[in-house]
């Protein structure tokens, strides 16, 4: 082995390779600069784990990085908040981690067959077979007791798995890699989805059973031993809007000979299409008379729990069902989160996304619904993972409270520089807090929406901050923001029209108002602030 003549040898490129990222990810804000540092910290871990210098590795975006040992290097949903901060910089990087996906595409379609299902599920906690890796014990520290663990019923996963393949494409247009991997494995997907959806004669409705929503608390009926619940919410919309993407590619995207030979591939016959049909207008959704979405079927029966007293007789409840369960009862039993659940559908669809899903399953939806779930389900969650907090704090920003958004948006921050969950940043980063703050910094305040055929901007500056600055890579196109209160500058810089010599125009919405930009000059645009 030759030896290395001086540091600089080392040095130099190493130095060089970052200042490139750099180039690509960094963002500036004045007026702020605690969020700034933390925010460029949490650009910096990211960077550390998966970079434009490792694409080449068959490796997924573990949930903790390659900081330290937590769930053992595993890969989780945890990639559907941290996807997007290389979608908009480096989506080579995208593509490499969702090619780990797609080699394991033949484990999730074992997978689902194991459990009597047809088409691709995912596993919850996945490593490199692409087999399923979540335990099935679990302590409780408090108690020192080991119990059950039914996280693996957590078949949401693949809905991550298909959302980030069609967010990777819009935001990138990049028809090679549906074509040749995305399309299949959406079309997978939401076969599987099919077929774990039942019809219920009496209701009329098509059902989903025996899954466990992202709140991690509720396993299981109480009182019963067979884990899972019926018609978690977020799961049921997601399935149906996974099976209205994959007929929208069949539909529209498809020549017949294409889409012939892609649902030959997949095993998908005409009348499994028809049942896709029926399932995206008559999937379930329990709700209350005046728009409450129940978590799951039987959530309006659980007890309301005496979060005072909890609060009153501990220091931490974050992690109440330890709690709980030390005290011989069950979360099961009450109206407590972990996180997120139903308020996870405002975060991950927009709100035309969402209204369209639920008038064609003929269910209400509207802004004041959204607050209603809003107000309900914030006061019973506990927020015991840390990708609670930063989906509080978008879903806030978007229903008008910027307030309590700026508080979460800063519990977000605070997660691992000051390892507020007690001991598990030692283990490792989190990898999903930290790419979603830096996506809430681009949607709250920038006010950044990636369309399939638009980008868009409304920008909202908090008191106190000056200005943001920031670039980001739309369709092949860069875009250079500056976004000042009342003003924004921006620059185009297309890739690929650039190089072929043409100076087209490039559209963009500002504040609900179309401009076209000239390639690489400054526009300076003035807007209203929301
Ligand atoms: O994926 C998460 C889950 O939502 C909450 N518990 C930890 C997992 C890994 O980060």
């Amino acid at each position: 082995m030759s030896s290395i003549k001086n540091f600089d040898i080392l040095y130099k490129p190493h130095q060089a390779r970052w200042l490139a990222l750099w180039k690509r990810f960094d963002i500036a804000l004045e007026g702020n600069d605690f969020v700034k540092k933390v925010l460029r910290l949490h650009a910096f871990h990211l960077l550390q784990v998966a970079s434009t210098y490792n694409e080449d590795i068959d490796a997924g975006m573990p949930a903790r990085g390659l900081h330290g040992e937590a769930y053992r290097g595993h890969i989780f949903w945890d990639e559907l908040y941290v996807f997007p901060f290389y979608n908009l910089h480096a989506p080579e990087i995208t593509r490499a981690l969702l090619m780990y996906r797609y080699r394991r595409l033949g484990a999730a379609k074992e997978y689902a067959q194991q459990k009597g299902y047809r088409g691709a599920m995912y596993p919850w906690q996945s490593a490199s077979t692409g087999d399923e890796q979540t335990q099935v014990v679990h302590l409780n520290p408090m108690s020192g007791e080991w119990g059950p663990d039914y996280s693996s019923l957590q078949r949401h996963v693949s809905v991550a798995v298909a959302f980030n393949v069609w967010q990777y494409f819009i935001t990138t247009g990049d028809r090679d890699f549906l074509d040749r991997y995305g399309a299949e494995m959406l079309l997978e997907i939401a076969h599987f989805w099919s077929s774990i959806s039942t019809y219920n004669e009496k209701t009329k409705r098509y059902e989903i059973e025996g899954v466990m929503g992202p709140d991690e608390f509720h396993e299981k009926y109480p009182g019963t031993k067979k884990g899972g619940v019926v018609n978690n919410a977020y799961t049921n919309v997601m399935a149906v809007w996974v099976i209205e993407k994959a007929l929208g590619i069949i539909d529209k995207m498809m020549q017949e000979e294409e889409k012939n030979a892609l649902l030959l591939k997949v095993g998908v016959s005409k009348e499994e299409i028809s049942r896709w049909r029926q399932i995206t207008q008559k999937m379930a959704i329990e709700m209350s008379k005046d728009g409450l979405i129940y978590q799951f079927k039987g959530y309006e029966r659980l007890k309301e729990l005496d979060w005072d007293d909890y609060r009153r007789r501990y220091d931490n409840i974050h992690r109440i069902d330890r709690i709980l369960k030390s005290e011989g009862l069950s979360p099961d039993e009450f109206k407590v989160a972990k996180q997120a659940d139903v308020l996870m559908l405002f975060y991950v669809l927009k709100f035309k996304e969402l209204k369209d899903i639920f008038s064609r399953l003929g269910y209400p939806f509207n802004k004041n619904i959204m607050k209603k779930n809003f107000q309900y389900y914030f006061p019973r969650t506990s927020h015991g993972s840390t990708l609670s907090v930063v989906v509080h704090a978008y879903v806030a920003d978007l229903l008008g409270m910027q307030d309590k958004s700026m508080d979460y948006l800063i519990k977000a921050l605070k997660s691992d520089i000051y390892d507020t969950q007690g001991g598990t940043t030692q283990e490792g980063i989190h990898t999903g807090v930290m790419g979603s703050s830096l996506e809430l910094f681009w949607r709250c305040f920038a006010g950044l929406s990636i369309e399939e055929d638009s980008l868009s901007l409304n920008p909202k500056l908090p008191e106190g901050w000056q200005r943001i600055r920031f670039k980001i890579r739309y369709k092949n196109i860069w875009f250079n923001m500056a976004i000042r209160r009342g003003k924004i500058q921006i620059v185009a810089e297309p890739l690929e029209q650039l190089s072929l010599g043409h100076q087209l125009e490039v559209p963009i919405l500002v504040c609900n108002k179309l401009y076209k930009l000239k390639p690489k000059k400054t526009h300076t645009i003035e807007y209203a602030s929301r």
